[in-house]
């Protein structure tokens, strides 16, 4: 079947919750993908940074093959032989006591929810019901009801309600605001350490150790959602690594799958996962044999190859060879390591435009929020795959720009 009969059967039987790109991926390789017709591309957006480690990296594949010949789940009624190391190397990389495996990043934000509210209550003494969690404008933590109530964006809310209460939300990046929503009864403030999707929006430098130092004078819990920035995206381990702190919680998914499974923790100190008894938490497949055989592997490829560094030093390139892009669409370039936003003038050309003028050029990427441009690769791409790239997204600017008369009205 061809590209467009795939499309036709997703359309006549699936929702219609998102609206990808007209293209069929049929196989995957390091940074390069097939569609059902053969044709080849450069995977520019690694499946919004799950697939860090490349498209079958040998040695996860590897590590996954025989884990699933041996074990692959048993649920956690029982103990299984490749958890504890897996639970251990999360200690180790995070430089944290304690770590809780779910599946998917929304199930891991709502285990920090879950641990925050328990040690508000049984630690700092909070009265019941009546726990605060501080949350920033703008924030994506994934898609479950309680979470989408907090979010500032409408289109992920509007017909979901009624939403959970006991979240506040304060401006991205304001150390200020945040330090005059704290009360009491504020058991954890919960952010991401540069947002996602809400556009690449890096926050100014300081605020997190700020934060870091506010939450701790307070006796407030720092959550760090590092689903999407961590495990070496934006050129250091953590994105928190940036500002030498350590948050008190931190939530793991994607790249922890190694580009394979659905992984994800959260981890913390022992203080915090200690509120956690037998039965107030769990899933099915949290945390099976199959999913810890993995993740292991995925934390020591990281280590062995050296990815967060790579992501340095390949991200400043890609940043520096697209700012240097001079061109009114361009109206900036941001992110951190491999993990670039491009934003374009909507006066000139809609994000989505360019990054279907770059799927014709065999690279694939996804605009956010209408006129943002990521691109975040696998962390594995070669530098000439990269440069490549980036000759190509100049090519398009300019392409556009001869085509386009600026309409002052779109502005
Ligand atoms: C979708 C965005 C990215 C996340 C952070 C938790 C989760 C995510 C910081 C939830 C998930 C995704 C999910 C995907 C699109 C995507 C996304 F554009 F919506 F924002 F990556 F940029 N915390 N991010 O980024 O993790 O439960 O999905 O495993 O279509 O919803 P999940």
């Amino acid at each position: 079947m061809e590209n467009q009969s795939h499309m036709d059967l997703e359309l006549r039987f699936g929702a219609k919750n998102y609206s990808p790109l007209p293209v069929v991926l049929a196989r995957g390789e390091g940074a390069w993908l097939w569609d059902v017709e053969g044709n080849k591309y450069l995977d520019m957006m690694s499946a919004y940074s799950a697939v860090s480690h490349g498209h079958g990296h040998p040695r996860l594949l590897a590590a996954l093959e025989a884990q699933a010949a041996k074990l692959a789940v048993v649920s956690r009624a029982f103990h299984a032989e490749p958890l504890g190391p897996f639970l251990e190397k999360l200690c180790e990389v995070t430089g944290l006591e304690r770590a809780l495996p779910m599946n998917t990043g929304a199930e891991a934000v709502e285990t920090a929810i879950k641990a925050a509210r328990r040690w508000g209550y049984r630690v700092k003494g909070i009265p019941k019901d009546k726990a605060e969690i501080i949350v920033a404008d703008g924030n994506f933590h994934g898609r479950t009801t309680t979470i989408v109530g907090f979010s500032s964006e409408e289109d992920y809310k509007d017909g979901f309600g009624p939403f959970t209460p006991g979240f506040v939300t304060v401006p991205f990046g304001d150390l200020e605001a945040a330090r005059a929503a704290i009360t009491p009864n504020t058991a954890a403030v919960l952010v991401e350490p540069l947002q996602g999707e809400a556009g690449i929006i890096e926050p100014p430098t300081g605020w997190l150790k700020g934060l870091r130092d506010l939450c701790t004078e307070q006796n407030v819990l720092l959550i760090l959602d590092e689903i999407q920035t961590g495990l070496g995206r934006t050129g250091k381990m953590f994105a928190h690594s940036h500002e030498g702190i350590t948050p008190d919680g931190l939530i793991l998914g994607k790249a922890l799958g190694g580009g394979l499974l659905p992984v994800s923790a959260f981890v913390s100190s022992h203080e915090v996962m200690a509120t956690f008894g037998p039965g107030s938490h769990g899933s099915t497949f949290g945390g099976n044999p199959l999913a810890a055989a993995v993740g292991l592997e995925a934390l020591k490829v990281l280590e062995d190859e050296n990815l967060a560094e790579r992501s340095a030093r390949l991200g400043a390139r890609l940043k520096r060879a697209l700012q240097g892009i001079n061109s009114p669409l361009v109206s900036d370039v941001r992110g951190k390591g491999l993990f670039v936003g491009v934003a374009i003038d909507p006066r000139y050309a809609a994000a989505r435009t360019v990054c279907e003028r770059l799927m014709a050029r065999g690279i694939l990427s996804k605009e956010t929020h209408e006129t943002v441009v990521r691109l975040a690769p696998p962390l594995i791409i070669e530098e000439d795959d990269l440069d490549w790239a980036t000759r190509e997204f100049r090519a398009v600017i300019g392409e556009l720009e001869s085509e386009c008369v600026p309409s002052e009205a779109q502005a």
